[in-house]
């Protein structure tokens, strides 16, 4: 195995205001299969094109937002090793046993990010029904549903401290900065792009003032093509959902894209076609003044909502 390390990021716990409108949000219009609730009443989700157990937790809460944002690993015992290196770095970390809180998931070594967010590290995964077909595989066991997204793909982490944030994701976990996006005044960085392995990003990192620590800007789920995202949008709007931007193209990363908002608020991408990371490649970095086209390729007017910019849960 070439890809040693942390293999992609893989899972989020989102809090929603109510869950059972979620899960139907989720399950009918996004598209994913509710695997299990846990004894406290949270419900794990996938997507269709999903081996691991889930990649997915809704939490009933008072306030929208997450909880944890997860990055799977190649081996249980690279969790030591983790947990060593951040103890150096400066940082606090705890283990959380096995099929504690998360169903079918090993032990996760969970870390508070200086940008206020907690990622959480594990190996083992067991698979859970529906996954895709391992005998002779069809594309897909069912037609997906609605938006029918296919995995869990990256996520957008918003809060102070971004530079620290990065550099304990570059030196502790190995990550790649892929892309970079420069402040005004191009002495420092806003935005990180970062991968792990072979994503072009499994994390990116924004910063925003000490007030939004630890909120989300979005997370991410893929889909195959341009063809896909067109059938998206049309299920959304035939759905009412809000969309925050797209159709369209991100110039960084080239992903093709549709931004929506759950019945809670929280912001969900999805997103295809970017490019293959490979880690003999220069960072790209891109000025402040050309980022509206950045995030949005066919817009070279400065029209982006103020929503997409300012809303964060
Ligand atoms: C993405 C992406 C912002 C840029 C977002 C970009 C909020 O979501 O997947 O590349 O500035
Ligand atoms: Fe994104």
């Amino acid at each position: 195995m070439a890809i040693t390390g942390v293999l992609k990021s893989a899972m989020a716990q989102l809090r929603v205001l109510d869950l059972a409108e979620s899960v139907k949000f989720y399950t009918e219009i996004v598209g994913m299969n509710e695997v299990c609730r846990t004894a406290d009443g949270r419900v794990c989700l996938k997507a269709y094109d999903e081996f691991d157990h889930h990649s997915l937790t809704l939490r009933q809460a008072e306030t929208a937002g997450i909880d944890f944002f997860a990055f799977k690993v190649a081996s249980d015992c690279l969790l030591d090793k983790y947990a060593e290196d951040t103890k150096a770095f400066g940082l606090a970390c705890e283990f959380i046993p096995a099929n504690s809180d998360q169903p079918g998931i090993g032990r996760r070594l969970s870390v508070r990010i200086p940008n206020g967010h907690r990622i959480d590290l594990y190996a083992d995964v067991e698979m859970s029904m529906p996954h895709p077909m391992i005998q002779n595989p069809h594309i897909w066991r069912e037609k997906p549903r609605g938006v029918g997204v296919r995995a869990f793909d990256h996520g957008l982490l918003a809060g102070p401290n971004s530079g620290e944030t990065v550099r304990y994701f570059m030196e502790v976990l190995d990550f790649s900065k892929v892309e970079i996006v420069k402040t005004p005044d191009g002495g420092g960085v806003i935005a990180t792009w970062l991968s792990c392995a072979s994503r072009l990003h499994d994390v990116a990192i924004i910063d925003m003032p000490e007030e939004l620590a630890g909120k989300l800007h979005h997370i991410a789920y893929s889909l195959r093509d341009w063809d896909e995202i067109g059938k998206a949008a049309d299920v959304l709007a035939v759905s009412g959902v809000v969309i925050d931007a797209g159709p369209t193209r991100h110039a960084v990363t080239r992903g093709q894209t549709i931004y929506f908002f759950d019945p809670s608020g929280n912001r969900i991408e999805v997103y295809a076609a970017d490019f293959a990371y490979y880690p003999d490649m220069p960072t790209r970095e891109w000025d402040f003044s050309e980022l509206t086209w950045g995030i949005n390729y066919y817009d070279h007017d400065n029209k982006i909502k103020p929503s997409f910019l300012g809303v964060v849960t």
